[in-house]
């Protein structure tokens, strides 16, 4: 009856709970299949494609979703599998700040995690992206470089 919240719709919440189960399923196929990583409340996703930084925002940004961006280690240690299966360093959604050696996500907020390999960041502004190598750890490094595009959804 019009008025009633969605909330008390006995056939509503029938259709998203069969809703529900249908994406459950079909995100454990699409993980088992190697195509789909999920961490917490986040799902990660390869196109196996190595790009420049700015192509890789780009294709993120067509799919709906952005640039993977390790927030915490349980979500770098995701980021690094993908890394490792594909045996490819990857950019990460960070970037050098107006500050040289001060990196920021791509929003312009403080990092609040940060997995920087010994003796980086040592671009001192010359390096105003950031990388994830095969051990997790990061480097800074110039956006120019074709590197495996990696988003987050
Ligand atoms: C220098 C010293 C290397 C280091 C490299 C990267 C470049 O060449 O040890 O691996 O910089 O930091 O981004
Ligand atoms: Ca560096």
């Amino acid at each position: 009856p019009q008025g009633l919240p969605a909330s008390v719709d006995p056939e509503l919440q029938e259709s998203l709970q069969v809703l529900k189960h249908r994406i459950t399923r079909l995100e454990g196929v699409l993980t088992l299949e190697g195509k789909l990583t999920e961490v917490g409340e986040k799902i990660l996703a390869t196109n196996g494609k190595e790009v420049n930084f700015e192509t890789t925002l780009k294709a993120c940004e067509h799919a709906g979703g952005s640039i993977a961006t390790p927030r915490n280690k349980e979500e770098n240690d995701a980021i690094l599998d993908i890394v490792k299966q594909f045996n490819r360093y990857a950019y990460l959604g960070i970037r050098e700040s107006d500050v040289p050696g001060e990196f920021q996500y791509l929003d312009g907020k403080p990092l609040n995690y940060t997995n920087w390999h010994a003796s980086e960041p040592n671009g001192k502004g010359g390096e105003n992206c950031v990388e994830m190598y095969t051990d997790g750890g990061w480097n800074d490094r110039k956006c120019n470089q074709y590197r495996l595009t990696i988003c987050e959804f």
